[in-house]
């Protein structure tokens, strides 16, 4: 639900000013990680394909492939609130999303068209939340 995905956000999103430097993200594209679910908000920076992927490995979500860790994932999602009803769809959706761009050999490339379909896709299954609503949770963690 979007409900679980606001928490997803608002604590994967701490990770976003550790990984600035190395992934060459500024605050011009992209301020506070909330935004990217913006309508504003467009997926299309390579910057931020490389802050994903910074971001995600501190949580040890990728294999070295950058693909996303399945089991990883599931578990980390799992830990917020009403986790579990939001866990196996959003694998599946990012997954189903990997799919479609496996074709791209630079990372960061790829994973920003990935995070774009992922973003578009979950929209689509009403589980993307409003920037309001991450808003709103962001003090706990
Ligand atoms: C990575 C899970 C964090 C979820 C927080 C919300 C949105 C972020 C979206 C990007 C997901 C793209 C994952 C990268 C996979 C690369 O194959």
């Amino acid at each position: 639900t979007a409900e679980v995905m606001s928490h997803v956000t608002a604590h994967f999103g701490k990770a976003l000013d550790e990984c600035r430097e190395e992934a060459g993200l500024s605050t011009d594209v992209l301020d506070e990680f909330k935004n990217f679910w913006s309508e504003d908000f467009e997926v299309v920076h390579r910057e931020l394909g490389c802050a994903l992927i910074c971001m995600s490995n501190k949580l040890s979500l990728l294999h070295d492939d950058t693909r996303v860790h399945r089991v990883n994932m599931l578990d980390y999602i799992k830990n917020f609130p009403n986790g579990e009803v939001l866990s196996e769809k959003m694998v599946t959706l990012i997954k189903n999303c990997e799919k479609q761009f496996d074709n791209i050999k630079d990372d960061c490339d790829r994973t920003v068209k990935v995070a774009a379909c992922f973003k578009a896709d979950a929209k689509k299954e009403g589980i993307a939340p409003e920037v309001a609503m991450v808003e709103t949770v962001i003090e706990l963690y």
